[in-house]
């Protein structure tokens, strides 16, 4: 069964506008004035609704409060109940958070009703995207190595959250990822050849080369530039959710991250201001089990991510991001809810980054191999979506193959037309920011072109001046 933690504690520590003539839910809004109810558009409302924390008072739970003196505290957000009884909230749930899953590892579904159903072509669109998505990190990984492009990383092991949940997303919702998910944008349909050139930062790039392999980004396919700085697609998020809310646009924004980067402050005050703004925002948080060396133990003390939705305010769940059938599932609902709700969900997917953190590291250093080939062997959600797939006859081994060699061609191909493609020119590293180039910027490019001059042997020689 999919169940999301609700957003406020049933135990709730606050009453709400009990004694407020005004009521508010989100868009669009039922306001009751003096208990009668009107339909508005919450903007009319947002600067008298402030305290939308209230909605805690709709869970109230007498019971949780055996000592109450029958006396409550007025206090701006709602009424909070007195008690005689000094009990501080306890630093953890007794148990964990259970984490959702559809398939057993053998590829049989658990309960034939606790999943939405997958239409048979989206599936095979989803297995071949895995296995396409795998071999285009087999083949640019080699290429770094080769020192072909100056850098590379790898979704393996975490295939099945990047193509399930973007199978489960439409068209419209706004994607702000990190930098491990270029399956979305492969499913949304970014071509190989698109992929090459970003890699290999050459003229037909959309970032016209001036930025690290594998930051991509594509406006045709509602896909934001990846950004370096951990965390700031977070915030990003809210803004563009909110102003899909404020154009009551049928869409959502979805922002991906990892766990290390529930670390960064952005992630604290992107949490926070959806919840309060009611923005139709979906945080996926790819929670791998590293942080680059830094594992979960050493990140966080709550139970992982999903306990800290709770804590905002936002409706939450855990998923077995290895099993695509959950992903695909859970993604689905959340979205739906989000759009139809106006609000933030959180999903914490667990699963494991079986790859190094990128070609500029080496984990065998602060890791153990045998957990590793655990995750790769045991737990592999390519694996396991193929073994549904055969048992449901929707794949055929020789389906399999011909993908596999069709898509490998491909790619070759594409790499070797991104590397004929010639570079950007100089002038475009100084481009596309403001409409007229300002003075320091011309003062700039031109003691870049100086320089470059004068010491050639430092400049990469296909960059034209
Ligand atoms: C603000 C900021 N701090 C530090 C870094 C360096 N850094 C790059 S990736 C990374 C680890 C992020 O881990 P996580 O969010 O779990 O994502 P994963 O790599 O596991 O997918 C760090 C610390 C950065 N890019 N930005
Ligand atoms: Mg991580």
């Amino acid at each position: 069964m999919i169940r999301f933690l609700r957003r406020s504690s049933s135990r709730n520590l606050f009453f709400g506008f009990l004694n407020q003539n005004l009521r508010y839910s989100e868009s669009p809004v039922a306001v009751r004035f003096s208990g009668r109810q009107t339909e508005h558009h919450s903007r009319l409302l947002w600067p008298t609704c402030r305290f939308e924390s209230t909605e805690a008072a709709r869970h109230v739970d007498q019971l949780y409060l055996p000592n109450h003196d029958d006396q409550e505290l007025d206090f701006p957000g709602g009424k909070v109940p007195f008690t005689n009884e000094m009990r501080f909230i306890a630093e953890s749930t007794q148990k964990r958070v259970p984490c959702y899953r559809v398939l057993h590892e053998n590829g049989n579904t658990l309960t034939s009703n606790n999943f939405t159903q997958l239409r048979k072509d989206v599936a095979i669109k989803m297995y071949k995207d895995m296995i396409t998505l795998q071999t285009m990190d087999t083949i640019f990984y080699e290429a770094q190595r080769q020192g072909r492009i100056s850098f590379y990383l790898t979704s393996s092991g975490e295939e099945a959250i990047a193509i399930a949940s973007a199978a489960a997303l439409l068209p419209d919702d706004v994607v702000l990822a990190q930098y491990r998910e270029p399956g979305v944008l492969l499913w949304r349909g970014f071509t190989l050849q698109e992929f090459a050139n970003q890699c290999f930062g050459n003229k037909d790039d959309h970032g016209k080369g001036r930025q690290m392999p594998i930051h991509y980004g594509s406006n045709h396919h509602n896909y934001f530039t990846i950004s370096s700085p951990l965390g700031t697609q977070l915030p990003q998020a809210v803004g563009i959710a909110y102003s899909l809310k404020m154009d009551r646009k049928d869409a959502c924004a979805v922002a991906y991250f990892g766990d290390g980067t529930t670390s960064e402050g952005d992630f604290h005050a992107a949490l926070n201001l959806a919840a309060v703004l009611g923005a139709p925002v979906v945080f996926i948080c790819r929670n791998n089990g590293w942080a680059i060396s830094t594992s979960v133990q050493e990140q966080f003390r709550s139970d992982g991510v999903v306990v800290k939705g709770q804590g905002y305010g936002i409706r939450s769940i855990r998923i077995d991001g290895n099993d695509a059938l959950a992903v695909y599932s859970a993604v689905r609902r959340a979205r739906s809810m989000a759009v139809a709700e106006q609000m933030p969900i959180l999903i914490e997917a667990l699963t494991y980054r079986v790859g190094h953190h990128s070609t500029s590291d080496d984990s065998s250093k602060y890791r153990a191999i045998d957990e590793i080939e655990y995750w790769k062997m045991e737990r592999n959600p390519v694996d396991r979506f193929a073994k549904w797939l055969y048992s449901n006859r929707w794949l055929s081994q020789e389906d399999e193959s011909n993908h596999k060699t069709t898509v490998k061609k491909q790619l070759l191909q594409a790499i070797r037309n991104a590397e004929k493609t010639k570079k950007p020119p100089v002038s475009e590293l100084f481009n596309d920011v403001y409409d007229h180039l300002p003075k320091n910027l011309e003062e700039q490019e031109e003691i870049l072109r100086q320089t470059m001059k004068r010491y050639p042997q430092d400049y990469p020689s296909d960059v034209p001046l």
